[in-house]
């Protein structure tokens, strides 16, 4: 078994070099990442939105990937679960309810994608595909690019521990560990697949241990933990960021919903654990370390919820009154709008008409 420990691995105390600032406004993301993925829960429960998927009991680990990476300069391939994640990247609240809704700004897509396909030109977010794991040898291809290129940038992504079961995950593993590539791959393990628990579909311990495979680094760590997770993954793109060659977060986190609002998890999963998962909650975790630091009270606290409320009110408000993409804008570029491509399609007719 290869995996390694944080302390292991982690050569200092990074979170040490966040300011309180920078702290209250880590707590106040994942507060509000949490405000809005919650409305999007009653939102669909409500008849108004098609689809959610959630990264309700993950973000400490996604947080601390978006505040370890330089938005507009790493590459950050997403695991669809990762609002905070891009949230602390440069999204905004209202992106995340122009997608919902499919409305023509949303700036992932203009409304073509599935919510939760984050996309974000500004930030090198890279968009995601439906199907599990393409992102691995694609964010491999790009790093690759970074260093035969020369230039400094990482490139990370982002998955579910039941992906990394998929050949997509081999190929760009094993493409990044023979030329040492300036990649970090961030294994979100919520010990599920939908219905399929962790040792139905793999069979380590760790998925840290698959590292050994592919000739790099495996950290696992406690995704709940915003400090532990800051201080992991700031080490990997740093490593990568010197050249010292990739590396394999596996972040032990806990999916406090079901898979998505299409899946009843009553079926296959035991109230109780989720019950005991519930106190593993990220969110009061680091508002206890922040109290016992003397950064919040609980008037903070409050204060901090509303205004996050408020933001998500504000943001629903603003997407519900924007405009829903013409009919015909569905078949044309996102990325490149007047391309050849899109001339074929705008001239084109059907036979005989
Ligand atoms: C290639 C492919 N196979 C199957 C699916 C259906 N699918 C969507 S999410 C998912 C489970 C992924 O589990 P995991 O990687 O652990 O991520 P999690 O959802 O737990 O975060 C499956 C099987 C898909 N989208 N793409
Ligand atoms: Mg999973």
């Amino acid at each position: 078994m290869t995996a390694l420990a944080p302390a292991d691995f982690v050569t200092r105390d990074w979170s040490a070099e966040l300011t309180e600032a920078d702290l209250l406004r880590a707590y106040g993301l994942m507060v509000l990442s949490r405000k809005l993925d919650e409305r999007c829960w009653i939102l669909h429960r409500q008849g108004k939105i098609a689809f959610h998927i959630s990264g309700i009991g993950q973000e400490a680990c996604q947080l601390a990937a978006g505040l370890a990476l330089r938005p507009g300069k790493d590459y950050y391939f997403p695991h669809y679960r990762d609002m905070v994640t891009v949230l602390a990247l440069g999204m905004r609240p209202v992106d995340i309810f122009l997608a919902t809704y499919g409305k023509a700004g949303d700036p992932n897509s203009g409304g073509r994608q599935m919510p939760n396909h984050y996309n974000y030109r500004p930030a090198n977010i890279v968009s995601v595909s439906s199907p599990t794991t393409t992102q691995v040898p694609q964010c491999a291809g790009v790093a690759l690019a970074i260093k035969l290129k020369g230039e400094d940038r990482v490139a990370m992504c982002a998955l579910g521990e039941g992906a990394t079961s998929q050949g997509d995950w081999h190929e760009g593993m094993n493409w990044a560990g023979v030329h040492k590539l300036p990649f970090v791959c961030l294994v979100e393990n919520n010990g599920y697949a939908i219905s399929v628990p962790m040792e139905k579909q793999m069979a380590v311990r760790s998925v840290a241990d698959r590292a050994c495979a592919y000739g790099m680094l495996g950290v696992s760590y406690d995704g709940n933990d915003f400090f532990e997770s800051y201080n992991v993954t700031k080490e990997a793109v740093e490593r990568a960021r010197r050249g010292e060659g990739p590396t394999l977060l596996e972040a032990r986190t806990t999916r406090l919903t079901a898979h998505s609002s299409d899946d009843d998890d009553r079926t296959y999963r035991d109230r109780a654990e989720i019950e005991a998962q519930k106190r593993l909650d990220p969110i009061p975790r680091l508002a206890a370390q922040l109290t016992a630091r003397g950064l919040l009270n609980a008037d903070l606290q409050a204060q901090i919820e509303r205004e996050a409320m408020a933001q998500v009110d504000q943001a629903l408000e603003e997407a519900l009154a924007a405009p829903y993409p013409r009919p015909e804008e569905a078949l044309v570029s996102v990325f490149a709008p007047g391309s050849a491509g899109d001339r074929f399609v705008r001239s084109w007719r059907p036979p005989g008409s």
